[in-house]
């Protein structure tokens, strides 16, 4: 079985983090999707508008996902890699060449990042639209 594994905040799931998921899924034929705890959001410098066990729970009924795990740190790629047995790394390309380092330990796929949407630019659509219908 081959295992593939991607990292995100996935806030305000939409069509960007669904062909980032669809298109990770089609590498494997198993997606462990890690998704970033509240505190480590935080870290980030994100704040996410659904906590982490929203965030999970609506990632878990997505088709293409069969486990959800949190990250918690920058550093626990590799020790995830090797405890979730993973063949291949994903992430969009926004990240492109930031987790090279995991070369030794799986492939590394970078996605290209469906362009026009974002969380950020759904925040602040909604925000400008305030009072409207
Ligand atoms: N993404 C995409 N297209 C978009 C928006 C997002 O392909 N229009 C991808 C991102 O490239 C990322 C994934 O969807 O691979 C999740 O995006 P975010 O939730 O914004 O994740 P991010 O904050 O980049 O966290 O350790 C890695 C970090 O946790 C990544």
């Amino acid at each position: 079985m081959k295992k593939v594994i991607t990292y995100g905040t996935f806030d305000l799931l939409h069509m960007g983090h669904i062909n980032l998921l669809k298109r990770a899924k089609a590498l494997g034929d198993y997606l462990v999707v890690a998704i970033s705890d509240d505190e480590f959001n935080a870290l980030k410098g994100k704040k996410a508008y659904y906590d982490y066990e929203h965030r999970k729970q609506i990632l878990e009924a997505v088709r293409y996902v069969d486990e959800v795990i949190p990250e918690k740190s920058w550093e626990q790629k590799i020790e995830d890699v090797a405890a979730h047995r993973i063949d291949v790394f994903v992430m969009g390309d926004d990240w492109e060449g930031e987790f090279d380092f995991l070369s030794p330990y799986c492939q590394i796929v970078y996605l290209e990042r469906t362009p026009g949407i974002s969380t950020t630019q759904i925040k602040n659509e909604l925000f400008a639209n305030i009072g409207g219908n």
